[in-house]
C-alpha cells in the first residue's frame, strides 16, 4: 500500500495512528502542502479533492477521506479493532470522530484559512481568531462526549482516539488552551506515552524537517 501523507496534516495523522495501532507498514509518498503539491496534476489524479491523505492499494485502487480509509483498514485488517463491537459504543466512537472530521477540522483547513485571508482580506489575526473559535467550541463539546478510561471511550484506543489526538495537536498548534478541558488533557497524557500514537505524531515524520511557515 502507498500512503500519501504530509507530516502536519491532522487528517493524515488520523490514518497514521490507525496504521500504527494495527502494525501495518506502508510505502510513504509525501505531498508537501507547504509547496502546494496537493494541487498538482499528479496528486489530483490520485485524489480529485486535492486533499491529503490518500491510500493506494496494491491493486491500484485509491482511497480518500481519512475516515473512509480508516473504515477500510478496519474491514481489511480487523485486529486490533478500532471500532467497538458494541453498537452503542461504536456509534459513540464514530460520533467523536465525525464531530472532529466534519464539524471542527474543515473550518480551519488550509484552503479555508487562505480564502478568509486572501479573498475576504480578514488579516492574520482575525483568521487565527476564527480558527481558535471553532476549535475551542468543538472541543468544549468533545470534553462532554468522552469518558477517559484511559482512552476516549474505554480501555483500548478506537477511531475516536485516532481523531482526538490530531485534534489536540491542532489545538496546541493554533494556540487553543486545554486548561478548560480536564478529560481531554487526561487522554492527551495517555497519547503522549503510547508508542503507536507517538510514532504517528507529526514531529516523528520524515518530512517534518521542513521548517518554513505553517500551512
Ligand atoms: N475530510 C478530509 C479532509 C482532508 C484535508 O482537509 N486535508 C488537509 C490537511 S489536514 C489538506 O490536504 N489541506 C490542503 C488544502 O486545504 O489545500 C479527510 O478527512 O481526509
Amino acid at each position: 500500500m502507498i500512503f500519501y501523507d504530509y507530516w502536519r496534516s491532522s487528517a493524515a495523522f488520523r490514518v497514521r495512528i490507525c496504521l500504527s495501532l494495527k502494525g501495518l507498514s506502508v510505502e510513504r509518498r509525501f505531498v508537501s502542502l507547504l509547496r502546494g503539491e496537493q494541487m498538482g496534476a499528479v496528486y489530483r489524479s490520485k485524489n480529485p479533492q486535492a486533499l491529503v491523505p490518500a491510500l493506494e492499494l496494491d491493486d491500484g485502487s485509491v482511497l480518500t477521506q481519512s475516515l473512509a480509509i480508516i473504515e477500510y483498514l478496519e474491514s481489511a485488517f480487523p485486529r486490533p479493532a478500532l471500532i467497538p463491537a458494541d453498537p452503542i459504543l461504536a456509534a459513540r466512537a464514530r460520533a467523536v470522530a465525525l464531530s472532529i472530521a466534519c464539524d471542527i477540522h474543515p473550518l480551519g483547513n488550509l484552503r479555508v484559512a487562505e480564502y478568509l485571508g486572501r479573498e475576504l482580506q480578514l488579516g492574520h489575526d482575525r483568521v487565527a481568531a476564527w480558527r481558535r473559535h471553532w476549535i475551542a467550541s468543538g472541543m468544549t463539546a468533545l470534553e462532554a462526549m468522552i469518558a477517559p478510561a484511559p482512552f476516549c471511550l474505554g480501555a483500548e484506543p478506537t477511531i475516536a482516539d485516532a481523531c482526538l489526538a490530531p485534534q489536540i495537536y491542532s489545538a496546541e498548534r493554533f494556540g487553543v488552551s486545554l486548561a478548560a478541558f480536564p478529560r481531554i488533557r487526561a487522554v492527551a497524557e495517555v497519547y503522549a506515552a503510547h508508542p503507536a500514537i507517538v510514532a504517528a505524531h507529526p514531529s516523528a515524520q520524515p518530512d517534518a524537517a521542513q521548517t518554513a511557515p505553517a500551512p
